[in-house]
């Protein structure tokens, strides 16, 4: 009997599949897109990790491919971006050049994993007839007005010379380099994603999609209810808004804080006060919003001016700190320190006075060591208000304020428009152009692509400018629109772009003449399922979501949700949970494994190392279970293939209940289960055919179908082995399960004691030694006299116990 050989297996079906894919469309089936998140094409090659959504996604569409699917499974490369750049400036390697070989490189290790990609869909994002795409949608944005001009302070990293998005600054630093990040004024292109907030909540709900990412974007959009109440300045026709979602506590507004960048600031200040306070302001311009947020220590200083609460008449002061943000609700807030954490410190800080105007059971506390911050409780302290509910006020307020005309009821949402611009090189040039006359206009889009220009330094200037506006031949240009000499812009756009809208062009990757046929669009889109990190739960996906309803709302596409069903995968770490990282020298490279286990072998260990969606810690010698299974296995089918057996009631039995665990566990994507199954069935069949002499074809096709997603080549192999009717496993059907022939069998068996057949048993067909005699003894307890001295088992025929 031929051992399990994976090399030449592996090869073999390798070679095979190339000229024969099997994944073919013929026009009739129906389609299934499963969609990994493309990678970027780094230097540093693929390890285990990497492995782990590709593998996931292999077998999921491998699964749907069985179950009679045409399934839509492409690659491709996000290519834009800082590390290409970053090598750029070192060595001196034009980022095209050094992209293109990482991505050879990375292509060819994919190709290891055998996933059913269709290479004929790839894309990259830096392939100008990718980005001619990128920059036509920027056009359309702009021409609806959805992409515009600003200026005003972003975050800026020293290090990296570029503005960031909010997205990219983490704990106050660049989620690149770590290095703390500073504000700087900047004019810079925005797209105007908050003009979709609301469609981008609400449509969360048409989502099948992890609950944590959901709430991850609700959060980020952040909309809250509340309301704008006037102060007016006192003595001073000023008047000042600020935003509340608690409007209820407003007779407890004891002073008034506004962010250090709001536009009366200066002008609060007397002249006692005007020397601390522009020092002041100017700090707090140094500082990002992230840092702003998180900083332990409250600061602050007073105006001198003081504000009038509308609703009592009271004089409170007016303060300036940064824990108030400029771009948030209107930069000025009103301050209830009985009820809100932060005020409250500040409050105490600098010793202004707390007024209560909730109490949990109507007493007033004597002496406030923290703030009450629930909305539940009566109201006291609060005129014509007292007495009342506070979660009804809550709610009844911005009514009553906007009736007695001191403000208005308001929604808020955190989320801010995108900020679109980058002062760098490697990415997609923004088509616009300057005009003296004109204005901004766009670059025709019969021009487009507009071609990222060689340069000579790839540096960022560090002036704010990016590599490209050193270039005059490029920058100077005509007008399009009057043919005045006009300039073009020079920043690029972030990395974000491309990956926004490429799943869209995959199922159409070669018309030059669209982004994507609508008639394509309609057949083969939305994707159905989309695999990747969990780090991407709010930027790249809620980014995506908002380019799909745009594209949907000017009639490229039908639909407005880009990906009906998520999921994410856990990371493999290295040992103690550590993420791999070629730093920190914890990687493991598939190929020994691949080498001495096979492509199949790692495969399914890749799964069987947890939960799919849980981290999980990587060892080596696990491996050895999954290769040991598959040798098994392949035994087992050698050992039957050429006796004929005839398939007994128990074989059935087990192969619906295979059927049925298998199929339940993939629909609960608990793929480690799936696989820890096939063991334990294996084993079960194993022990069946030491008594039966091997089992039977169907059963064992069977199983080589179900078994195929994970172990695709040795699979195929044991398919044609065992004459399978269809020219490769992965055109025959996925099995069906009948829920009567997976019933468990009992026989009856005779018992005897001392010789004489005293009763019958009813006993599982699997049933243990232990088992059998436990039953049979309980049946025939009044016939056993003395002690028993022997007991005999005959499985599935007789019992026979003998007694002094
Ligand atoms: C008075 C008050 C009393 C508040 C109270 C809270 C509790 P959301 O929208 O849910 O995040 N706020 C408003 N604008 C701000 C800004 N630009 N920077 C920092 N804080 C700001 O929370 C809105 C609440 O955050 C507002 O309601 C305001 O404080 C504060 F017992 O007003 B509140
Ligand atoms: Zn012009």
């Amino acid at each position: 009997m031929a051992g399990y050989n994976h090399s030449a297996i592996e090869k073999k079906w390798r070679e095979n599949w190339e000229k024969h894919p099997i994944n073919v469309n013929d026009g009739k089936k129906p389609k299934y897109y499963c969609l990994d998140m493309f990678p970027y094409p780094s230097g540093s090659g693929l390890h285990v990790g990497h492995w782990r959504g590709y593998v996931i996604s292999d077998v999921w569409s491998r699964y749907q491919m069985l179950k009679g699917h045409y399934v839509i499974h492409p690659m491709g490369w996000d290519a834009f971006g800082l590390p290409a750049e970053n090598y750029a400036i070192k060595m001196g390697v034009h980022p095209a050049k050094s992209t293109a070989e990482n991505i050879k490189n990375i292509k060819r290790q994919i190709k290891e994993i055998a996933a059913i990609y269709d290479w004929d869909m790839e894309v990259n994002t830096t392939d100008p007839e990718f980005y001619k795409w990128t920059q036509w949608i920027f056009v359309q944005m702009f021409k609806k007005g959805l992409a515009y001009e600003k200026e005003f302070p972003i975050n800026w990293c020293p290090s990296c010379k570029t503005g960031l998005a909010n997205e990219e600054v983490v704990n106050g630093c660049c989620e690149r380099c770590g290095s703390p990040v500073t504000k700087k004024n900047l004019r810079q292109w925005m797209l105007k994603i908050t003009a979709y907030a609301d469609r981008l909540l609400n449509d969360l709900d048409k989502l099948d999609w992890p609950e944590k990412v959901k709430k991850m974007q609700t959060e980020w959009i952040g909309k809250s209810y509340g309301a704008e109440v006037d102060f007016k300045v006192d003595g001073r026709e000023d008047k000042i808004t600020v935003y509340t979602t608690r409007p209820d506590t407003l007779y407890g507004a004891t002073f008034m804080v506004l962010a250090p960048e709001h536009k009366l600031a200066k002008s609060l200040a007397t002249d006692e006060t005007r020397e601390d306070v522009e020092k002041y302001i100017f700090d707090a311009s140094m500082r990002s919003n992230v840092d702003r947020m998180q900083s332990k220590e409250k600061t602050g200083v007073f105006t001198g001016s003081y504000a009038i609460n509308p609703i009592n008449g009271a004089k409170v002061p007016i303060w300036l700190s940064d824990y108030v943000l400029a771009d948030y609700g209107t930069g000025a807030i009103m301050c209830v320190p009985a009820h809100d954490d932060r005020d409250f410190e500040f409050a105490k800080k600098f010793n202004i006075p707390i007024i209560q105007v909730i109490a949990k059971d109507g007493k007033e506390i004597e002496n406030m060591t923290e703030a009450y911050t629930e909305a539940s409780g009566t109201m006291i302290n609060s005129g014509e208000w007292n007495g009342m509910e506070s979660s009804v006020l809550k709610k009844e307020a911005p009514m009553m304020i906007e009736a007695r005309g001191i403000g208005k009821k308001t929604v808020n949402y955190k989320l801010r428009d995108w900020v679109f611009s980058r002062q760098r090189y490697w990415g997609e040039p923004i088509p616009i152009i300057h005009c003296p006359k004109c204005g901004n206009v766009a670059v025709p889009e019969e021009e487009l692509p507009l071609r990222l220009p060689e340069v000579e330094s790839y540096q960022p200037t560090g002036t704010g400018e990016s590599p490209l506006a050193a270039i005059d031949e490029w920058v100077n240009c005509k007008c399009p629109q009057c043919g005045a000499d006009a300039k073009r812009e020079t920043n690029t756009m972030p990395q974000w772009a491309g990956s926004s809208w490429y799943f869209l062009r995959y199922v159409d990757s070669h018309n030059n003449k669209e982004l994507v046929s609508r008639e394509k669009a309609d057949k083969y889109l939305p994707v159905d399922m989309y695999i990747g990190g969990v780090e991407h739960a709010v930027l790249h996906l809620l980014y995506s979501r908002f380019y799909t309803k745009f594209l949907n709302d000017i009639g490229v596409i039908d639909f407005d949700e880009p990906f009906t069903k998520l999921f994410n995968q856990g990371m493999i770490t290295g040992k103690n949970g550590i993420k791999m990282s070629k730093s920190k020298g914890n990687v493991v490279s598939p190929d020994d494994l691949v080498r001495d286990y096979g492509c199949d072998s790692l495969r399914m260990y890749e799964l069987f190392v947890g939960p799919p969606e849980m981290d999980a810690e990587w060892d080596d010698r696990g491996i050895e279970g999954v290769s040991r299974f598959l040798n098994r296995f392949w035994n087992l089918v050698q050992d039957s293939k050429d006796k004929n057996i005839e398939a007994t009631k128990e074989m059935i039995r087990l192969r619906h209940k295979l059927v049925y665990d298998i199929e339940q566990r993939f629909n609960q994507f608990s793929l480690n289960t799936v696989i820890s199954g096939f063991m334990e069935y294996n084993n079960k069949l194993i022990e069946l055919a030491k008594k039966t002499g091997g089992i039977d074809k169907e059963t064992l096709k069977t199983f080589i179908v179900l078994l195929a997603p994970f172990a695709p080549h040795i699979g195929e192999e044991l398919w044609q082995e065992l004459g399978g009717d269809t020219d490769s496993v992965f055109h025959t059907q996925w099995p069906e399960c009948d829920t009567e022939a997976m019933k468990d069998d009992e026989i009856e068996i005779g018992v005897q004691v001392n010789g004489k057949a005293r009763g019958v048993v009813a006993l599982a067909t699997d049933a243990t030694r232990e088992e059998a005699l436990a039953k049979a003894k309980e049946i025939v307890a009044d016939k056993i006299t003395g002690t028993i001295v022997k007991e005999i088992y005959v499985p599935g025929k007789i019992i026979n116990i003998v007694c002094k």
